[in-house]
């Protein structure tokens, strides 16, 4: 199974800025053998990026409707995002959960609507701080996998960001990342069995170049979800050539 290098550029980059980073990177990438590339980028962009990634070079959307189509303003269907190429969907990151209320059960229904386009989820988990700080980290990031998994296939991918590293410069250490991990693998090995050890867990809350080695290093880790450090290219390559 490859590491995935999945990248989320959040609300960032126009059209023809995320044609000019495509353009910097197809100059200066070279894949890495058993590491995995995709840029998750705001709807507008993927058009953009199917037609100027380097080859190999995936991508994906932020975001997908539970519904398959029709009078739902405003939103992104997953046969839409299939239709651009997209390979991936996040589904149900902190932010989406923080600012649009999103449940466990609509990325349940977000997941499913999404396989069965074809896309592969990158469903999101992760406790805030007061649930940290209580200890009760594992039950109820376990909880919410459980619940945001129900009635989803395997063919997906589980991105342990705890909400406290995302964007503050905290990052969790490695052996936190780890700890989650090896919980959220037993959660997946009693809902899919022996298939769970396909499903690729990443790590996501302020991944840089400098300390992904270490967190992708770790037994049960296989990539991590980056944001701020997926903005410039430098750094991507930097992280691609540090894994
Ligand atoms: C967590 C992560 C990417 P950042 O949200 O999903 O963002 O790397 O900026 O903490």
């Amino acid at each position: 199974m490859k590491t995935l290098l999945a990248l989320n550029w959040k609300m960032n980059k126009t059209p023809s800025e995320a044609r000019s980073w495509a353009h910097e990177l197809s100059e200066k990438y070279e894949p890495v053998p058993g590491v995995e590339l995709a840029v998750m980028a705001p709807a507008l962009s993927l058009s953009v990026l199917a037609a100027n990634l380097p080859a190999g070079v995936g991508f994906g959307g932020q975001d997908v409707s539970e519904h398959e189509s029709g009078a739902y303003t405003g939103e992104i269907s997953a046969a839409m995002l299939a239709d651009v190429g997209a390979r991936y969907v996040v589904i149900g990151h902190s932010e989406r959960r923080e600012y649009h209320l999103e449940t466990d059960a609509q990325v349940a229904a977000k997941a499913q609507r999404a396989q069965a386009n074809g896309l592969t989820p990158i469903v999101c988990v992760g406790e805030k701080l007061d649930v940290r700080e209580a200890g009760k980290q594992v039950p109820f990031t376990l909880a919410q996998l459980r619940a945001s998994l129900a009635g989803v296939g395997e063919d997906l991918v589980v991105a342990y960001e705890p909400v406290w590293a995302i964007g503050t410069g905290k990052t969790a250490t490695a052996q936190d990342a780890e700890e989650m991990a090896a919980e959220i693998r037993e959660t997946l090995r009693e809902l899919y069995g022996e298939g769970a050890s396909e499903i690729r867990v990443l790590y996501g809350g302020s991944v840089k170049p400098d300390n992904i080695a270490e967190i992708c290093g770790q037994p049960n880790v296989n990539g991590a979800l980056v944001g701020g450090a997926s903005l410039k290219v430098p750094d991507v390559l930097g992280m691609n050539d540090a894994l």
